[in-house]
């Protein structure tokens, strides 16, 4: 497949200022007709060649200037034209069959309901198009179609007109006045409900807001509608954007590849990030449906607004996007919080992807399938690069770089490069070197050495950026470091600084300290880097109990288990050493269990052990199963040791009755974290109480938590409560899917046999992405089921993409990453994971997504 390079954009020869686009719509059979106002581009390179993208489609008829032409040519699956003079009207008809599309790019059909994914290139697969973001039309649309199959009908911007048709059929008439690119379309129609309200934006436009849901699911839908008002409000706060058309429609699909998509007025979302109550939904749900409802609100002036000039872009709209939407978060809820969730996924998501055969900067420079760059690292670590733009100028000075860009560039097709310069215009930056930022990847290691001489401590810091991919050598570049330098006695500091290294190594030096400070360092996780740090485990303890930034207390309790666990799997300590290293955590949970100062979310948090990925990060080769058991041995060792806290948790919290206020979300957190140590000591204890909370529990979150540790018992409370969990919510896919979930992320023994009979169960199916989600990524990300020394699990994963490859593609390249790690483990599960890659890689009509992905892997 041919490489598309960043370097090789061109703009485009004819533009596209207006497009009329009409649907005679059907589940099996959905007729297109497409009329393109097109116009030479100043700006292009004057070719007389006209090329429209399309993917698996065909043309019936192609008219130019309203006769029908026969010159026209297919190159690949792209349709030609040639056409003289500045400006011309074409008109394409297409047929599209929306029931047999399994790639849920395009138009498809999901449970009798017709709707659309256009991002980042599925207009092509409804009609011929320049399918590149910066190509820019006003749409008009026109759908006609059976008034009881689809008695909603609905697309970006207003409705215009409606009316009856013949034979029991209906049509709607909808425009956009905002132009956009293509992957902005949205059309769906179906029979929706919706739950409605309205909006005053701060200038006085009313906006009426509907989230539309299938008949039975609007009881669910109110936290989503809180969340969109929510959104709206925070943006004209915090970043002075305001709403810009009288209707906001979110739709709720159940089969949809991604998480959401934010079409011009009208959202459609993956049922997963809209639907929720009490009894149904985890607080970590309704976390993220805030979270995405913002994400794609957002987007309308971060994406849509101003979007991207082709696709090596991306990160521009989703890397501030996503730092958007997380600013959001933390002012809704808590700020630590939210700040230590969001690292726990950039470690376990985009570390590895930064150390592994996929490692790509945030602006790519080539790619064989876009699909395959909505990443970790064009979303999360972009997301990282710009909150490094925000920490070094202040939330003062960054607004007015962002109010710069969003003034200059509002209506364009814009860069990564433009941006950075709206920042460092409007916020006074110079962000010169900062943009090696965009250019390498790889996670920068930092060293950091502290000496005490006098009154005077030195800090030694270096980096290096590892070799990825296509890029052996590395420069430095900027690294915001947020510090503060503690006195032992008084547990308080002079201060916090912020210092930049952007050398290869430097030194700073502070006065004024009689003794040795302990050294707080990348506090609020300043810089998205690996840290090392020479320190004695005395000194971790004290921030663990200590530091008065959330951030940092949580990450020194992470750094113990860490170098306690890392030293557990290694022959390099001592068994005493290693022995005060575990006394080390002890005492550091201890002080989390007791202190009564701190709330009981951030408790929750701090109590979470390092997941198996993160650990494996910090060794270049690791055998995950010694890991997993070492983790595993220090939860039932700290379970048995702190028994007497732990069930004086449990028992506290399980006391605070349900509601969604921060105190009984920390509750159950807790509730969560108590039993997996209790449980891990204790089995026959921790059945007892998760079998108990279990069935006394009035929500999902403590029914979840409770189910969770029942999974991975060998005990008869474990079926009993899968069977119930499973009768008490057939029906309803989003629950059923944590059913399956459950059972295969579990500890249990016979986990991977659990997941060949739920491979088998009547309720699996490959067709929608949440339900192959659920089984296959939680067996994916589960060390215990994947790491399985025989390769059961490797060849569970092979096995799945082969047959998903076929069918969505888009989603079964999304589980090639975790085998294509081979090379970071132990030599033996090495060979097993690299075997699954070369059976697929021998497939002779793999998609473009999974052939990249997995010629990647194994080069
Ligand atoms: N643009 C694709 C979905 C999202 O990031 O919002
Ligand atoms: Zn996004």
């Amino acid at each position: 497949p041919p490489v598309i390079h960043r370097e090789d954009y061109l703009p485009p020869a004819w533009l596209v200022p207006q497009i009329a686009l009409e649907f005679a719509l059907g589940v099996d059979e959905t007729h297109v007709t497409s009329k393109l106002s097109v116009q030479r581009n100043p700006a292009g390179n004057g070719s007389d060649l006209m090329r429209l993208n399309g993917d698996q489609i065909a043309p019936l008829s192609v008219r130019v200037d309203g006769e029908a032409i026969n010159d026209w040519r297919l190159d690949g699956p792209d349709l030609l034209i040639e056409l003289h003079g500045q400006a011309h009207e074409i008109e394409i008809e297409t047929l599209i069959k929306p029931i047999a599309n399994s790639q849920l790019m395009g138009l498809y059909a999901s449970h009798g309901m017709l709707c659309t994914q256009c991002e980042a290139e599925g207009f092509r697969r409804i009609t011929f198009f320049p399918d590149r973001p910066d190509v820019l039309s006003v749409y008009s649309v026109r759908m006609a179609g059976d008034k009881a199959a689809f008695p909603i009908l609905l697309s970006n911007g207003n409705c215009t007109a409606q009316g009856e048709g013949e034979n029991g059929t209906h049509w709607a008439e909808w425009h956009d006045p905002w132009p956009k690119p293509s992957y902005l379309f949205a059309l769906v129609a179906g029979n929706l409900v919706a739950n409605s309200a309205a909006y005053t934006t701060r200038s006085g436009r009313k906006v009426a807001l509907n989230i539309w849901v299938r008949p039975g699911d609007e009881s669910r839908t109110q936290h989503a509608l809180d969340s969109l008002i929510a959104s709206m409000k925070w943006d004209e706060q915090t970043f002075g954007r305001e709403y810009d058309l009288d209707l906001f429609n979110v739709v709720a699909v159940s089969d949809f590849n991604m998480g959401a998509m934010e079409n011009k007025g009208l959202n459609i979302f993956n049922t997963r990030y809209v639907l929720a109550d009490p009894d149904t939904a985890t607080d970590a749900d309704y976390d993220a449906i805030e979270g995405v409802i913002g994400h794609e609100y957002f987007h309308n002036w971060s994406g849509n607004r101003i979007t991207c000039r082709d696709w090596f872009q991306l990160s521009l709209k989703e890397g501030f996007t996503v730092l958007r939407d997380q600013l959001f978060s933390a002012d809704m809820g808590s700020e630590p919080v939210k700040r230590i969730e969001d690292v726990r996924v950039l470690r376990s998501a985009q570390f590895p992807e930064d150390s592994g055969p996929l490692a790509h900067p945030i602006r790519p420079d080539s790619y064989q399938e876009i699909s395959n760059f909505y990443t970790a690292t064009v979303y999360n670590k972009g997301a990282e690069v710009i909150r490094m733009m925000r920490t070094m100028a202040g939330p003062e000075r960054f607004r007015k770089g962002t109010d710069l860009y969003f003034e200059r560039h509002d209506g364009e097709a814009a860069t990564c490069e433009d941006f950075i310069k709206a920042i460092e215009e409007g916020a006074g930056l110079d962000l010169e070197q900062f943009r090696l930022w965009y250019s390498q990847a790889g996670t920068p290691q930092v060293q950091v050495r502290m000496a005490h001489e006098g009154d005077a401590v030195t800090l030694t810091v270096s980096q290096a950026v590892p070799s990825t991919p296509g890029q052996a050598m590395k420069q430095p570049m900027p690294i915001p470091l947020r510090i503060a330098l503690f006195d032992r006695d008084t547990a308080s500091h002079d201060g916090e600084r912020l210092i930049i290294l952007d050398k290869a190594s430097d030194t700073f030096r502070f006065e004024g300290y009689a003794k040795a400070p302990v050294l707080s360092v990348n506090r609020g996780f300043s810089a998205p880097i690996a840290l090392d740090v020479e320190r004695p485990v005395e000194d971790l303890v004290f921030l663990a109990a200590s530091d008065d930034d959330p951030f940092a207390r949580y990450e020194a309790m992470q750094s113990l288990v860490v170098r306690h666990l890392i030293a557990a799997v290694s022959d390099a300590m001592s068994a005493s050493a290693k022995a005060a290293e575990r006394n080390a955590v002890k005492r550091a949970f201890a002080a989390v269990l007791d202190d009564v100062a701190l709330d009981d979310l951030m408790r929750g948090e701090l109590l979470m052990l390092p997941p198996v990925s993160y650990l494996a990060e910090q060794l270049l080769v690791a055998d995950p199963s010694a890991l997993y058991e070492a983790r595993e041995d220090l939860k039932a060792w700290l379970g048995r040791e702190l028994s007497a806290s732990l069930r004086a948790l449990h028992d506290r919290v399980s006391a605070i009755p349900y509601s969604r206020d921060a105190g009984a979300r920390g509750a159950r957190k807790c509730k969560a974290q108590a039993l997996i140590y209790i449980a891990a000591a204790d089995p026959a204890e921790g059945a007892r109480r998760a079998d108990t909370q279990y069935w006394a529990a009035d929500n999902m979150t403590d029914r979840q938590s409770a189910l969770s540790v029942l999974c991975g018992l060998d005990v008869p409370e474990r079926k009993q409560a899968l069977d119930d969990f499973h009768k008490r919510y057939e029906g309803n896919a989003l629950v059923i899917d944590k059913w399956f979930a459950l059972q295969a992320g579990s500890t249990h023994p016979l986990v991977l046999d659990h997941i060949r009979d739920l491979a088998l169960h009547p309720d699996f199916t490959m067709s929608n992405p949440n339900r192959v989600r659920a089984l296959y990524m939680s067996a994916a990300v589960n060390p215990k089921a994947f790491h399985d020394a025989g390769g059961e699990g490797y060849r569970t994963i092979g096995e799945l993409i082969r047959r998903l490859d076929p069918i969505n593609p888009q989603t079964a390249a999304r589980f090639v990453p975790a085998l294509g790690r081979w090379r970071r483990i132990e030599v033996e599960r090495a060979h097993l994971m690299k075997a699954e890659l070369e059976k697929i890689a021998s497939l002779p009509d793999l998609s473009r997504d999974v052939r990249e992905q997995v010629t990647k892997s194994l080069g």
